[in-house]
């Protein structure tokens, strides 16, 4: 039972390893409840919220991004030191290594604190583009918004110089820009209008660094951390003449606000509304489009669906097709999923009424 499977990146291959957890080393300062807690990866159940929102998150990528971002969900969460801190250019004396904040495991290996541990060994191995998502460990103390396991989601892109030289800015500037506008528009698909903003922050492995905050129940809430790579660490991967982005979601975070989670220990409970499974309710709509139609059109859809009675809704494209007549048609593909309860087809049918009705005023198009 000491004994974890997890899966691990030799260069392009990724092969299903095992860690066996040593636990007598007098410098271990891991408790019996946080070891519990090692291999449950809530992220990678797809009925928990956070793998719900896992895959909504993938889902923003797939579609922005068609092909372009390798995923990873299950590294290990054992790591050295290097790994966790040197890699990422955190100083010698600065006080996230200390034990205080962070867990050991023995003086070299320690539980990841972020998923930035595995950035510059994946930028080792030829990824350029990926999403690495996990269960991270701080000795912090808690309340509503911070748990000592929480779930990261880590994201790099890098860029050639072809990228940045087209668009007439420096490397910085266009991967700055390019990081805000992802985040964003991802923020924008999962939430619909939500107020939000950028705060100038330092990290060691970034510059400019950035956190996103979302306001939520009176406050404002940090739910994202970012900024352009430093350059010291593509360097190291044999990427000196490219520049990146990285950013890591806070996921439990981002859930509180998506599925109005009141605190943080939630997501551990045995709850019915976390362990069992209220499938998605799943309803096409198709309508001929409009040459006014934009991608804006798509996001009036997704406000429109954000003043339905509170419940997570997704929308997806799922086809696209002009006829011979030059007439262009979408499908689009709603879930509509309770946290509560298994919706029953008859209410979904209703709302789903209410929704062509207002798609077809607001958006302006014919539905099929
Ligand atoms: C980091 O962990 C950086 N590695 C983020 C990063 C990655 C920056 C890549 C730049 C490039 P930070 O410690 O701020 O940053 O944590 C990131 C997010 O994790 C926070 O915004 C927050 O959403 C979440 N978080 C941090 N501590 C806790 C906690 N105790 N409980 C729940 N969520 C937490
Ligand atoms: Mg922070």
């Amino acid at each position: 039972e000491n004994v974890l499977f997890y899966h691990l990146v030799i260069g392009t291959k990724v092969i299903i390893a095992y860690a066996e957890i040593v636990r007598d080393d007098p410098t271990n300062n891991i408790p019996d409840t946080i070891f519990a807690k090692l291999g449950m990866q809530l992220h990678r159940r797809n009925q928990h919220p956070l793998g719900i929102l896992k895959n909504a998150i993938y889902d923003y990528f797939d579609t922005n991004y068609p092909d372009k971002f390798d995923k990873f969900d299950d590294l290990c969460p054992i790591v050295s030191v290097r790994q966790n801190f040197d890699e990422v250019l955190v100083p010698a004396d600065h006080v996230s290594r200390s034990y205080n904040d962070t867990y050991y495991v023995d003086s070299q290996t320690v539980l990841r604190c972020h998923t930035s541990a595995h950035q510059a060994e994946l930028l080792r191995n030829g990824y350029t583009h990926f999403l690495d998502t996990g269960d991270v460990y701080r000795r912090d103390s808690i309340d509503s918004t911070h748990y000592p396991v929480f779930h990261q989601m880590e994201g790099v892109g890098v860029f050639a110089p072809n990228d940045w030289e087209a668009s007439g800015t420096d490397a910085t500037s266009h991967a700055a820009e390019a990081l805000k506008k992802c985040l964003e528009g991802l923020a924008q698909h999962l939430f619909g209008g939500v107020e939000m903003r950028w705060v100038d922050t330092y990290f060691p492995f970034t510059s400019p660094s950035f956190e996103l905050e979302i306001y939520f129940q009176d406050q404002w809430m940090e739910v994202l951390g970012c900024g352009v790579t430093e350059q010291e660490i593509l360097k190291r991967s044999g990427r000196t003449d490219n520049v990146a982005w990285a950013f890591c979601l806070g996921l439990e975070r981002l859930a509180i606000v998506l599925f109005d989670i009141p605190d943080i220990r939630l997501f551990w409970s045995t709850d019915e509304r976390f362990t069992s499974q209220y499938p998605p309710c799943y309803k096409d709509m198709s309508f001929w489009i409009r040459d006014s139609f934009t991608e804006n059109s798509v996001k009036l859809l997704e406000e429109l669906l954000e003043t339905l009675p509170r419940r997570y809704v997704h929308v997806k494209l799922i086809d696209n097709f002009t006829n011979k007549k030059g007439m262009t048609s979408h499908c689009y593909r709603i879930a509509y999923r309770s946290m509560e309860r298994s919706l029953m087809d008859e209410e979904i049918n209703d709302l789903q009424w209410k929704v062509r009705e207002q798609v077809e005023n607001k958006l302006k198009v014919v539905l099929r």
